[in-house]
C-alpha cells in the first residue's frame, strides 16, 4: 500500500479522501490555494502544500506545480476527486510518467470516455444497447437531417467533448434541426475548442439511471447498482438515489451484469459511472455517457452497499485483486443525497459565498444521517469555486424512512451566514410526486416554475 498520497482537490471531496487514506494507514498530502489556506481539508491532511493563488487555472488546473509538489512531498500517488483533473488524460499521463500511481482509469479510457461519440461505439461493441442516432460524428447537416429522418423527430445535436448540457440543441422538425445544428456546434466550440457533434433521438420524460462499477487492474469488474438522478437544475443535480424505484431487481442485475461485462471489456480500472436513460414507455435503458471519475453522488452507493468507493478506488490503484465478487454485494435499504449549495432561491440561486457562522443539523429521528461537508462553523467560504457546502445522506430501511430521515434533517438544519439551496431541496421531498417516485428528467418535483 501507498504510504503517501497527494489529492488534487479541495473541499468536501479532499476530506473524504482523507478520511479514506486515515482508514487504510496513509499519510494523505492537502494542496490548496492562497485563498484555501484556512479550509478545514487543509488541516486535516497530514501534510498540507500552497500550490498558487486563488484562480483554479494558477493553482488545482496547474498540472505542472501539482506534479512538483507531490515530488517534493514524495507522494506515491495522485487522487484527483472529481472536476478539476479527475478526467484529464494529459494529467493522469503526466502522473504515471512520473513513476507515480493514477487513482483512476488508465489514460486511453478517459480519452476514449471524453469524446461521447467514440465512447458510444466503445459501449456498443461492449455490448451495451444505445439511444437511437447517428453512429458516431457528423459531416454535415445533410448527414444529420438523413439520420433525423430515420430515427424520427424530435432529436437532440450534442456535442462530442460535451456533457452536461453544454452544446446541446432540440429540433422538432426538418427547419429546427438546421439551427439546432448551428448553435450546438457554435456553442460546442466556444466551450470545448471542438465543434464536432452527433445526433440522437430525443426521449421525452425519461429517467436519468446510472450504473456504478468498480474494476481492478486484473480484468474484474463488479457493479454496485443503480442511483436514479433525474431531478437536476440547469443540469446541475439536486438530488440523487439509490435504488432506483423504476427498475425491476431483474432489470437492474441484468443491466449490472451488461455494464461490469462491459467496462471489463474495455480496460476499465477504478470506480466508474455507465449513464443511462430510461425510456418512460420501455422501460428499457439506453446508454448515454460514461464518466471516469469518482462521482459526487457516490455516498448513496456506499449507505446502501456498504462498500466505501474511496478506499475502494485506492486500493485498485495500489495493484490489489478486487476482494469481493458481485455475489457478495448486496442492497441494503435505501440512500438519498441532497446536495447543499450556498446559492440564494432569492436571486436566481445564485452562488452567494460568505462566512458561516452555524452549520448544525438535528440528529435523525428515523435511520440514519450522513453529512460530508466543506464547511465548518466560523469558516469562510472563497467565491472562486463551486457553490456546493455539503451533502446531507439519509438512509432507510426503505425508502420512506430514507426520506422521512432527510426530511428531519433538513427541517432542523441551522445555516447562518449564508443562504441555501435547503429549502427548495425540502421542497422536493414533501412533493407529492417525488414521494410517489414519479422523476423525470427536466422536471423538478413540488416546484414546477423552477423546471
Ligand atoms: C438526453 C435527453 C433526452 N434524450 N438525450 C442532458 C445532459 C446530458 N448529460 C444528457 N442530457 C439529456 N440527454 C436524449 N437522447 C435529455 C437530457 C436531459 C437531462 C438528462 C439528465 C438529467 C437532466 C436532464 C435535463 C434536461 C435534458
Amino acid at each position: 500500500m501507498f504510504r503517501r498520497l497527494l489529492i488534487a482537490n479541495r473541499g468536501e471531496i479532499a476530506r473524504r479522501i482523507i478520511r479514506a487514506c486515515d482508514a487504510l494507514g496513509i499519510e494523505s498530502i492537502a494542496v490548496h490555494s492562497e485563498a484555501d489556506a484556512g479550509q478545514p481539508f487543509v488541516a486535516e491532511a497530514t501534510h498540507s502544500i500552497c500550490i498558487g493563488p486563488a484562480r483554479a487555472s494558477q493553482s488545482y488546473l496547474d498540472m505542472e506545480t501539482i506534479l512538483q509538489a507531490a515530488a517534493q512531498t514524495e507522494a506515491q500517488a495522485i487522487h484527483p476527486g472529481y472536476g478539476f483533473l479527475s478526467e484529464n488524460a494529459l494529467f493522469a499521463r503526466m502522473v504515471q510518467q512520473q513513476r507515480l500511481a493514477w487513482v483512476g482509469p488508465p489514460p486511453a479510457v478517459i480519452t476514449l470516455m471524453g469524446e461521447k461519440a467514440s465512447a458510444k461505439k466503445a459501449a456498443d461493441a461492449a455490448g451495451l444497447p444505445l439511444v437511437p442516432g447517428s453512429a458516431g460524428l457528423l459531416s454535415n447537416i445533410d448527414e444529420a437531417l438523413a439520420v433525423a429522418e430515420t430515427v424520427g423527430y424530435p432529436v437532440l445535436i450534442k456535442a462530442d467533448a460535451g456533457g452536461g448540457g453544454k452544446g446541446m440543441r432540440r429540433a422538432d422538425d426538418a427547419a429546427g434541426l438546421q439551427q439546432a445544428w448551428d448553435e450546438a456546434r457554435q456553442e460546442a466550440l466556444a466551450s470545448f475548442g471542438s465543434a464536432e457533434v452527433y445526433l440522437e433521438k430525443y426521449l421525452a420524460s425519461a429517467r436519468h439511471i446510472e450504473f456504478q462499477v468498480l474494476a481492478d487492474s486484473w480484468g474484474n469488474a463488479v457493479h454496485l447498482f443503480e442511483r436514479e438522478c433525474s431531478i437536476q437544475r440547469r443540469h446541475q443535480k439536486l438530488l440523487e438515489e439509490a435504488p432506483s424505484v423504476a427498475l425491476s431487481h431483474e432489470q437492474r442485475m441484468a443491466m449490472g451484469a451488461r455494464v461490469a461485462e462491459a467496462s471489463a471489456r474495455l480496460g476499465y480500472v477504478g470506480a466508474g459511472t455507465v449513464e443511462f436513460l430510461q425510456d418512460p414507455d420501455s422501460g428499457e435503458l439506453y446508454f448515454i455517457e460514461m464518466n471516469t471519475r469518482l462521482q459526487v453522488e457516490h455516498p448513496v452507493t456506499e449507505e446502501i452497499t456498504g462498500i466505501d468507493l474511496v478506499q475502494a478506488q485506492i486500493r485498485i490503484a495500489a495493484g490489489e485483486r478486487l476482494w469481493f465478487t458481485q455475489d457478495d454485494v448486496r442492497i441494503d435499504g435505501h440512500a438519498i443525497e441532497v446536495r447543499l449549495n450556498a446559492e440564494d432561491p432569492e436571486d436566481d440561486f445564485r452562488p452567494s459565498p460568505g462566512t458561516v457562522e452555524a452549520f448544525s443539523f438535528k440528529p435523525a429521528t428515523t435511520g440514519r444521517l450522513r453529512v460530508d461537508a466543506a464547511i465548518e462553523p466560523g469558516i469562510r467560504i472563497p467565491p472562486y469555486y463551486d457553490s456546493m457546502i455539503a451533502k446531507v445522506i439519509g438512509w432507510g430501511q426503505d425508502r420512506d424512512e430514507a426520506i422521512a430521515t432527510l426530511r428531519t434533517a433538513l427541517e432542523g438544519l441551522e445555516v447562518v451566514g449564508v443562504p441555501t439551496t435547503a429549502g427548495l431541496q425540502a421542497d422536493i421531498l414533501a412533493a407529492p410526486d417525488f414521494v410517489a417516485g414519479d422523476l423525470r428528467v427536466g422536471v423538478i418535483p413540488g416546484r414546477p416554475e423552477l423546471s
